[in-house]
């Protein structure tokens, strides 16, 4: 095999980029590298969905009053193990756990960090071979190192966040991570096991042409929201309209192909949920964070999403979140 010196592990990038850093200790290359084990180990069963006993329900249901799927489980216990056993962070908080875990030993509560996620987003896609993914959000706590970390270390404003990123599981495994210098996009070389970096630098592209919105909700939205749609749809030379819709019901899938090819992904309040679906902490403070880095914008429709003060671990809000001239036409429209 000819080895390609070009490559640039995520290990290596994640070395890289804390060497410029004078004062850096290095813990959140080796966090990162820890949530890149986790993801291949998760990526190897979702490979495997159909052919081994992983598809379909665990037989429970999560603290959202979801079915949770076998393989969400499987990929909560990989992200959990390992980053109990890293050397880097203090506690996590799941979608799939009621309560924060404090991992509680010496090593831990040394820790600079605590860490947020949805192990696998999308569990409705699983069963039918649909792109999922896995969202993380990176604090650093606000406890005293060297004591466990506590709740207020996850109950942080979004602005607050060290980095932010997603692992998907498509056509081809991607990892992505942005910090405050950047989003980097990592592709997985299943021929040498790594994540190497395939999308240097990702900017979202100021104008695109793909809103993402469940159409089926259509006449629960607002007016405000429903008149949007309406200029999503119109033929408008300004903006480029008509825009495509592309709805794949994988936040990681849609908000993914907006932030490459430009586009806005919107998850409205509804008449029956006016928080909506998706949850702040490690659904949308991610995907905020990430585009605003890329040079987008995220806001529930009325606050910027990265501003707000969360209250509660599970806590629910509408999202919206995309290309910045595509965000500052809804906002028009929003204001109205
Ligand atoms: P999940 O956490 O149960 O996987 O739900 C989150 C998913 C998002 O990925 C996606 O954008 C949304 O739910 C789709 O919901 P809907 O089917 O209501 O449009």
């Amino acid at each position: 095999m000819v080895i390609n010196r070009q490559v640039l592990t995520l290990d290596e990038f994640t070395i890289q980029q804390y060497r410029n850093f004078p004062g850096a200790t290095g813990e959140l290359s080796s966090l990162l590298r820890d949530i890149g084990l986790a993801a291949k180990r998760v990526n190897v069963e979702v490979n495997k969905a159909g052919l081994v006993d992983i598809l379909g329900d665990a037989g429970s249901v999560n603290v959202q009053g979801e079915e949770v799927k076998k393989l969400d489980v499987f990929a909560n216990d990989q992200f959990t193990g390992v980053l109990k056993h890293g050397i880097s962070c203090a506690g996590i908080a799941s979608e799939e756990l009621d309560d924060i875990i404090v991992f509680d030993d010496e090593v831990s509560n040394n820790s600079k960090y605590v860490c947020m996620y949805d192990p696998l987003d999308g569990s409705a896609n699983i069963d039918v071979n649909v792109s999922i993914g896995t969202i993380f959000a990176v604090f650093r706590r606000v406890t005293k190192k060297g004591e466990p970390c506590a709740v207020q270390d996850f109950l942080q404003k979004g602005i607050n966040m060290v980095a932010a990123g997603y692992v998907i599981y498509g056509s081809s495994t991607m990892l992505v991570y942005a910090t405050r210098r950047g989003v980097n996009g990592f592709t997985l070389d299943p021929s040498i096991g790594e994540f190497t970096l395939s999308h240097p630098d990702i900017k979202c592209p100021d104008l695109g042409k793909i809103y993402s919105v469940n159409h089926g909700n259509f006449f629960q939205y607002s007016e405000e929201v429903r008149k949007y749609i309406n200029v999503c749809q119109n033929k408008n030379k300004s903006n480029g309209g008509p825009y495509t819709q592309r709805y794949i019901g994988s936040m990681v899938a849609d908000v993914h192909r907006n932030l490459i090819k430009g586009g806005i992904f919107m998850y409205p309040g509804t008449t029956d949920k006016p928080n909506g679906k998706l949850r702040l902490l490690y659904e949308c403070n991610p995907f905020a964070f990430i585009i605003e880095v890329a040079g987008g914008k995220a806001t529930n429709g009325k606050e910027r999403v990265l501003d707000l003060q969360p209250t509660e671990l599970h806590q629910r809000t509408p999202f919206f979140v995309g290309s910045k001239l595509m965000m500052e036409e809804l906002e028009k429209c929003l204001e109205s």
